[in-house]
């Protein structure tokens, strides 16, 4: 089994609109564990260097004041290919675009309001990981339903 760990931020919007406790939700039901989670506002600088690779896009400064407008949470989520798998139930980064299910399309309208951050490949996981958590603030630990999830 390819167990991998990816980074999940409930954005500004989320909290607010008070759905951190469903966006959780759909995760622990998928079978994705929770191995590291806490609440914290993001400094402008913490979000530049988040978004690095968005800098100079027109997008850029709503994008940093949106991120760092109020309280997010952080998790990170392991499981079987949990990049992919994640990013499939997060849904298109556009929630006009997103498919009916995903968390994008059930809960959200625009691209500016997405309510939610996942990692977009291994490398990256790694490295948002790292900005977010020390190791060991990252737990290792059996699910008692790990045996009724993976064969
Ligand atoms: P994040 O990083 O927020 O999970 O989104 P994605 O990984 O799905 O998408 P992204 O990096 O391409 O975009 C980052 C962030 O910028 C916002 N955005 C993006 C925006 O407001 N307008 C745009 O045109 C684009 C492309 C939404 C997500």
């Amino acid at each position: 089994m390819e167990t991998e760990r990816t980074l999940v931020l409930i954005k500004p919007d989320g909290v607010q609109r008070g759905l951190i406790g469903k966006i959780i939700s759909r995760f622990e039901d998928k079978g994705l564990k929770i191995v590291a989670m806490k609440m914290l506002h993001l400094t402008k600088e913490n979000a530049e260097e988040h978004y690095a690779q968005h800098k100079g896009k027109p997008f850029f400064d709503s994008l940093i004041n949106y991120i760092t407008s109020a309280p997010i949470v952080a998790m990170v989520v392991e499981g079987k290919n949990a990049v992919a798998c994640i990013r499939k139930v997060v849904g298109a980064t556009n929630p006009q675009e997103a498919e009916p299910g995903t968390i994008r399309f059930d809960f959200a309208m625009d691209i500016g309001r997405n309510i939610i951050h996942a990692s977009d490949s291994p490398d990256t996981a790694e490295r948002e990981i790292k900005l977010f958590f020390d190791e060991s603030e990252i737990f290792d630990y059996k699910r008692i339903d790990e045996e009724w999830v993976y064969e």
